[in-house]
């Protein structure tokens, strides 16, 4: 009887302490779920420091594996939000979705443990626990999992909208550049001085030590805004705005290096056009040196636009000063002569093309000749001792004087309609254009007084001696046919006294290149041959 009212009481307190533990339960269940639910979130930090910053192996899921320049088409790391973002973001989804079911899992196998398995209490104390601490469990496996999906979702919004940003502002900074080259002419393309291409954009090459990774496209876009990382770690400038001018650009269509400042300054196209010896090359040594001379007189400054230009200069300059002969151009395609002409706004890149004189006779060679879709100004070389009705109008003392190994051996005319041809093949737009036509050897023309009343500086009596003294009235009209404008010019491409280039040079280069700069007196209204 004594046992049996012990146990009733027993039973009475088990009931009472019961019910008192039922009343805290709550509080225990939301306890543990609170634990819970921290823990999942801490967990959630830590994955998403590790697969953003840490980027440690155990912080990588071999299903996503990094993006590596090698397994890029260019040599650069890609720009965050091109790829690395939403791959990370995955990375850490999947991550920190095996670390939930592994954290909960562990959770609810230790209290079963702990609490129904291998309790170190009695059962009878252990099992309400237990059953508390599961629903807490339960609960906080929920909230975690509601808490961590939000995450998730704020995460793949915040990608997105930066995603969408970056596009954006990639693709105006691209606009913008675009609206920029347009606005220099350029938007045509750059002119590559040693193929002659028209490049829409220099591939560029990575300055970085020992690097020289070539980067095809370097715009804002997949790898970089408003710089990119060369898979050697050296940061480039995307856009020619912010620097990327510096680097060295290189022709995509020959890999040769391309001019300093491509894109960053206007370009002008001055094609020489002329048959063989008519004295293309002499005249455009004459030309660089006025350039150069007027600018150690304090004129626009003048500078070589590649290492090329330079070597090549000197050569050149040598064989005006001792009156020697330019080699013959060789018909394979010979690098432009660019220069960097003036400063500030009007400084601009200059290309002038001295090409073979062959090349405009043969049909098939003309080919090449691409830089005329972009001139604006042509020069035109005339050289009357190739004109067979002026050695016919010469005295036999005039004809011992001119030394007639100089005459070139084309008729200019022939030269001219087979110029014309392939440069309106080209897209050259010549009613758009200007064409100054240098009759050349002026020096020879003068020494044997050869010019009669004819004023070397003036445009319309030049064209008259053409018409009147050479025939070449059918030669001028069609010029004016042609051409927006055309102006005529006797020129002597040699050196006169001091060193200097003959004066007749400085009114040529001033009307292609300088509007007045070099010649204020020239460019002041000397009527035109039209
Ligand atoms: N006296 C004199 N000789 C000139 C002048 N211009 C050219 N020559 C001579 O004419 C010849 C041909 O000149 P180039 O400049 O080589 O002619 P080119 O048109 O470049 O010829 P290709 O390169 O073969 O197409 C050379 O012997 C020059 O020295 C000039 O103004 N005065
Ligand atoms: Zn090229
Ligand atoms: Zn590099």
């Amino acid at each position: 009887m004594t046992e049996f009212i012990v146990y009733v009481l027993m039973g009475a307190l088990y009931i009472c302490a019961l019910i008192v533990f039922l009343a805290v339960a709550p509080t225990i269940a939301v306890l543990r779920a609170l634990g819970l639910t921290g823990q999942l979130l801490w967990l959630h930090g830590q994955v998403l420091v590790g697969v953003t910053h840490r980027r440690t192996p155990e912080y990588q899921h071999p299903s996503l594996p990094p993006y590596r320049p090698q397994n890029e088409p260019e040599p650069a790391y890609r720009q965050y939000f091109h790829g690395p973002a939403t791959r990370d973001l995955r990375t850490a989804c999947l991550l920190t979705a095996g670390r939930f079911r592994r954290t909960v899992a562990d959770s609810f196998s230790s209290t079963t443990v702990g609490y129904f398995g291998q309790p170190r209490s009695s059962r009878l104390a252990s099992v309400p626990v237990g059953l508390t601490l599961y629903t807490g469990l339960a609960l906080g496996a929920v909230l975690a999992a509601v808490l961590l999906a939000l995450l998730c979702l704020l995460h793949v919004v915040l990608v997105y909208v930066a995603q969408g940003v970056v596009r954006i502002t990639a693709g105006t900074l691209r606009a913008v550049d675009r609206a920029v080259l347009r606005a220099k002419n350029l938007h045509h393309g750059m002119v590559c001085p040693q193929c002659y291409e028209l490049v829409e954009y220099p591939v560029y090459e990575c300055p970085g030590d020992g690097c020289r990774r070539r980067h095809q496209d370097i715009r804002p876009g997949r790898y970089g805004v408003l710089k990119r990382r060369c898979a050697c770690g050296h940061k480039l400038p995307t856009l020619i705005l912010t620097g990327s001018h510096r680097l060295q650009g290189i022709c995509p269509y020959c890999a040769s290096a391309m001019s300093d400042s491509t894109g960053l300054v206007p370009e002008t196209v001055l094609p020489m056009v002329g048959g063989t010896a008519a004295g293309k090359t002499q005249l455009m040594a004459a030309i660089l040196m006025t350039l150069f001379d007027a600018a150690g007189r304090g004129g626009p400054p003048a500078g070589f636009a590649d290492r090329d230009t330079a070597a090549r200069y000197e050569v050149l300059r040598e064989i005006l000063r001792i009156r020697g002969n330019p080699l013959g151009t060789p018909r394979a395609l010979p690098a432009a002569h660019s220069l960097l002409l003036g400063k500030g706004r009007s400084r601009r890149l200059v290309h002038i093309f001295d090409t073979a004189g062959e090349r405009f006779v043969n049909l098939e060679d003309t080919d090449a000749l691409r830089y005329a879709r972009t001139a604006r100004t042509f020069v035109f070389v005339l050289d009357p001792l190739s004109v067979a009705a002026f050695w016919q109008g010469l005295s036999p003392e005039q004809q011992a004087g001119v030394d007639r190994t100089l005459a070139s051996p084309v008729d200019p005319e022939h030269i001219f309609n087979q110029s014309t041809q392939t440069m309106k093949r080209m897209n050259g737009d010549l009613a758009q254009s200007r064409l100054a036509v240098a009759v050349s050897k002026y020096d020879v023309l003068s020494r044997q007084r050869l010019l009669g009343e004819h004023r070397p500086d003036d445009s319309g009596s030049t064209r008259a001696w053409l018409v009147g003294e050479l025939g070449l009235g059918n030669l001028a009209r069609a010029m004016e046919n042609e051409f927006r404008e055309v102006r005529f010019f006797f020129t002597a491409a040699v050196i006169g006294g001091e060193e200097q280039v003959d004066d007749s040079i400085v009114p040529l280069v001033d009307w292609c290149l300088g509007s007045g700069r070099y010649d204020p007196s020239a460019s002041a209204g000397r009527a035109s041959g039209r």
